[in-house]
Formats: C-alpha cells, structure tokens, sequence
C-alpha cells in the first residue's frame, strides 16, 4: 500500500461520489473528502477533471484519477484490503458489464422516469424501460446477498443509485419504480446495502437527500426536458 495521501472531491447528493467515498472505506483506506460547490466549479476540480469537470475525482498524491468506476477499480488495485472486484476472470468481466449496462443503458430511463413531468407523452416508456432494466438486475442477484456475493463488491457499488437514492426520488417525484411484489430480491438487496456497517459510515441520511433533490427538483425538470432528445 502507498501511503501518499487521499483526497476524493465529491458532492453532496451524488451516488457517483459515493461509489469512490464507499470504495475507500471498504478498503480502508483514510482519506479527506472535499465537498465542492456543483453550481460553483472550484479550480481544483477544473484542474484534475478538465475533460468532464464532473465530481467525484480522487487525488492520490500529486496524481488524480476521474470517473466513478475507474476510481473504483483504482482504489481496488491500488491498496490493500478486502477486493472490490471478483477474482474470478469471467465473474470480473460479468460485473463489469452490468456495471456498464447501469451506466450506459439504465441511467437514462431511470432518470427521465423521475424527472420528466407527469404530462410528458414519453413518460410511460421510460418508466417501462426502467422497470424492465431493473428486472435484469434483480436477476443477477442469483439469490445471492449482495451482487458480489456475501459481502459489498463492485457491482454492488456500481448500482448504489438504486439503494438509497431511489428511494428518495421516489419520495420527492411521487413516481414509483421499486416494489417488494415485483422486485423482491432489489428491494432485499437495497435494504442490506445501506444497512451495511461499513456503507453506512458514508451514506448520506435519506432526509437530507430528500431535502437536497426537492430543492433542486425544477432544475432536474428542466435537465430531463432539456435532454429529451438527445
Ligand atoms: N460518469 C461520471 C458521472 C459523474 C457525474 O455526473 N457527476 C455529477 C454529480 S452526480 C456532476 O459532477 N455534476 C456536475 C455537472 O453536471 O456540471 C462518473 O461516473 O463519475
């Protein structure tokens, strides 16, 4: 293990940056979490992620590294503890692909599912899409405790959006995805992960999320009204 110091720069309400922040703590690893400002970009985040400027980065030493499931896969080769990514070859590329199918397939519907108004003619798709892309998920559950298996992993932590926060849109939007009916084993998983000792030393309570996401609730409308069609 390195022993330079690790700074993550993060955001308050951001499951991206509490995938870094929990990855951290799995490995146990000490660090300093930087809060930045999203509506006021400090120099800082602008000089490590100039390509995205998007949080979370984390600094290790004079290096930084940027983007949520690179970060996490750093951490996870770059110090010592328990591993965040299965051992097995073929469990590790199954994890990482549903991690991308979260990323790059799910994310849009669950987002426009939340926060594209009522009256929007597409709304009933994108709840569809969600629904059925959480289907996929829960089938990957296997029976298993967590994607990983007994304990928190990789793909555990890539679908973090889906434990805690979904909840909370759910509270601020009134749209609902997640039911014990349909999805027992989500919804299973989803209580285990942010009941998990170490998961809970960094995740943000579902009250103050719920008052950080109704403050900014017109401006994920006009976000999701603004990329409808692209
Ligand atoms: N693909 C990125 C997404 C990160 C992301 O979207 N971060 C949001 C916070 S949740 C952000 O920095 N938003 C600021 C902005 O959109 O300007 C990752 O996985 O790290």
């Amino acid at each position: 293990m390195t022993s330079e110091p690790v700074r993550l720069i993060g955001g308050f309400g951001s499951p991206f940056a509490h995938r870094a922040e929990v990855a951290l703590r799995l490995k146990g690893v000490p660090y300093e979490l930087i809060l930045e400002d999203l509506s006021n970009k400090s120099e800082l985040l602008l000089k490590h992620n100039p390509v995205h400027k998007l949080v979370p980065v984390v600094l290790h030493g004079d290096r930084s590294v940027a983007e949520s499931l690179v970060i996490v896969e750093y951490i996870d080769k770059a110090f010592d503890g328990p591993p965040l990514l299965p051992a097995d070859p073929y469990e590790r590329a199954q994890a990482r692909f549903w991690a991308q199918f979260i990323d790059q397939r799910f994310a849009r519907p669950f987002f426009m599912s939340f926060w594209i108004g009522d009256d929007d003619e597409h709304k009933k798709a994108f709840v569809k899409e969600a629904k059925e892309n959480l289907a996929l998920l829960e089938a990957q559950l296997k029976g298993r405790r967590f994607f990983g298996g007994d304990a928190v992993g990789f793909l555990d932590i890539a679908a973090c959006a889906l434990a805690r926060w979904v909840g909370v849109m759910e509270e601020v939007t009134g749209v609902t995805l997640l039911n014990d009916e349909e999805l027992p084993a989500f919804c299973r998983w989803a209580n285990d992960y942010v009941n998990d000792e170490t998961v809970k030393q960094c995740l943000r309570s579902r009250d103050d999320l719920v008052a950080y996401f109704s403050a900014r609730k017109e401006m994920y409308m006009a976000r999701a009204r603004a990329t409808l069609h692209k």
